[in-house]
């Protein structure tokens, strides 16, 4: 059978085919018009990024190549019979297109177990951070820290040619995922545990592995739960701040490590990411105030005392998505097969009947449906995983697969450095404004 390498090494000639063929017939056909509110309001709805993997529908949410979320978990090989996918198989799904056999899964388990290992400096820097430095900052660090050993940033210096850009880039993705468990469990065993560390297993999955690096792999349910959470979270189109971050540092040509350590920068804003430990902080801050009994009228106050103090609910509302996101639900799905009696389970339960109504009536969200945040932290608690402010970091593990999927296209098919056209606002004025 052929490695995944081997495979995007025949799929690679006939898609940059494909794309030439594309532009060629279509290439000045116009995708959309942008208004002066759009360039004021984050560029909301403006098509102008190309992204292999994913694409979001506002009604019906993501779908990976095509694929819906549960079709993923149909289709894709598992660990377990009929159990959650494998995120090794939706980085196969992602990268090529197809669904993996079996095989091909065990192929990708086996070579990120292999190239797990980070540098001895990378663990002093870790264990040199002081425990009150955010677990994201210490990510970031790290991440950029890996850089030394980059292929790509190497092979540029030795005056690679732009037509093989798409090796070491390739290289550098499974290396940079591969090492993530080490980093990451790292950070949460030196901030939270006793700052031990397992040893990867060579023939155990990636999920399994950074299970039990964590600590957690005891449990068979936290295992199958992290195979699910990395790969819900993997991939959301090119547009969100995360995926457009590492985008749009890799057009520079700065190497796969450089381009997600500004990724997760990204994913660190209250906004984005960082919102699944805000949810918990808030549900927590609420119960503390109201009581763990409180009323749905006592609920709906504090949610008009959050909005008028000039905040956001966390967990709520999107930038793209209308209606309820699936990755919600499949969550929501998880908790009713897994821990249907648990109370925080319920009370995230009754949230979700909640605000949106209260949301709505607040009258200025354009969607008033829970997003994928609300709900993981809830699984992780149930769990055992307590610290929220670790939960993002769970996040960025497995935004790696998605963006690391796109940098390898993005050098395969020599997309330009990005840099769009911006205006000042007097400038704006003299050219639109009516005397
Ligand atoms: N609570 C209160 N107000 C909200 C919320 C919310 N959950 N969502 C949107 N609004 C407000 C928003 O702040 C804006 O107010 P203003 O006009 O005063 O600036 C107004 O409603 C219109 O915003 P939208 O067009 O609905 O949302 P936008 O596309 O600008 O932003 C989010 C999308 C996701 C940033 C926004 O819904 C939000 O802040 N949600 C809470 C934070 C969150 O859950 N983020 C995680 C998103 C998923 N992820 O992981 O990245
Ligand atoms: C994501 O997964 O990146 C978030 O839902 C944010 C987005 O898509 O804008």
């Amino acid at each position: 059978a052929k490695s995944l390498k081997e495979r995007l090494t025949e799929i690679i000639p006939e898609k940059q085919e494909e794309v030439k063929a594309f532009k060629k017939d279509y290439g000045n056909t116009v995708l959309g018009e942008v208004t002066i509110n759009q360039a004021y309001g984050g560029m909301r709805g403006v098509k102008g990024l190309i992204w292999e993997g994913s694409v979001l529908d506002a009604e019906e949410g993501i779908r990976f190549r095509g694929k819906t979320i549960p079709e993923c978990q149909k289709e894709l090989p598992s660990a377990v019979p009929g159990g959650e996918p494998l995120p090794e198989a939706l980085f196969w799904l992602l990268v090529t297109g197809e669904v993996p056999t079996p095989e091909q899964t065990k192929s990708v388990s086996q070579e990120w177990a292999a190239r797990a290992a980070i540098p001895e400096f990378v663990e002093d820097l870790l264990d040199r951070c002081p425990k009150t430095l955010h677990p994201m900052a210490q990510f970031s660090l790290a991440i950029n820290a890996l850089q030394h050993d980059s292929h790509f940033a190497k092979a540029y210096s030795n005056g690679i040619n732009k037509a093989d850009y798409w090796g070491p880039t390739y290289e550098d993705a499974m290396d940079l995922i591969a090492k993530l468990p080490n980093v990451a469990a790292r950070i949460y065993r030196n901030v939270y545990k006793d700052g031990k560390v397992a040893d990867i297993q060579l023939d155990k999955d990636y999920s399994y592995n950074f299970s039990n690096l964590l600590g957690f792999a005891d449990n068979k349910e936290f295992v199958e739960l992290m195979r699910l959470y990395l790969v819900l979270h993997s991939d959301h189109e090119g547009g969100n701040a995360s995926a457009h971050t590492t985008h749009l540092i890799g057009s520079t040509l700065a190497d796969p490590y450089l381009s997600f350590a500004g990724g997760l920068n990204s994913l660190a804003g209250p906004l984005h990411g960082l919102a699944n430990q805000e949810v918990l902080r808030w549900t927590m801050k609420m119960q503390e105030t109201i009581g763990k009994d409180a009323s749905d009228e006592q609920i709906t106050k504090y949610l008009w005392d959050t909005l008028n103090g000039g905040k956001v609910v966390p967990g709520f509302g999107h930038a793209v998505l209308r209606k309820t996101d699936p990755r919600y639900m499949a969550q929501r799905e998880f908790a009713l097969q897994h821990l249907p009696e648990d109370p925080l389970f319920a009370l995230v339960s009754k949230l979700y009947h909640i605000i949106p109504g209260v949301l709505t009536e607040h009258g200025k969200t354009a969607n008033p449906y829970p997003n994928v945040d609300a709900h993981s932290g809830v699984l992780l608690q149930y769990y055992g995983m307590k610290e929220q402010d670790y939960y993002t970091v769970l996040f960025g593990v497995s935004r790696a697969i998605g963006v690391m999927s796109q940098l390898i296209w993005d050098r395969s098919l020599g997309l330009p450095l990005e840099r769009p056209k911006s205006y000042s606002t007097a400038h704006l004025k003299k050219m639109y404004a009516k005397n």
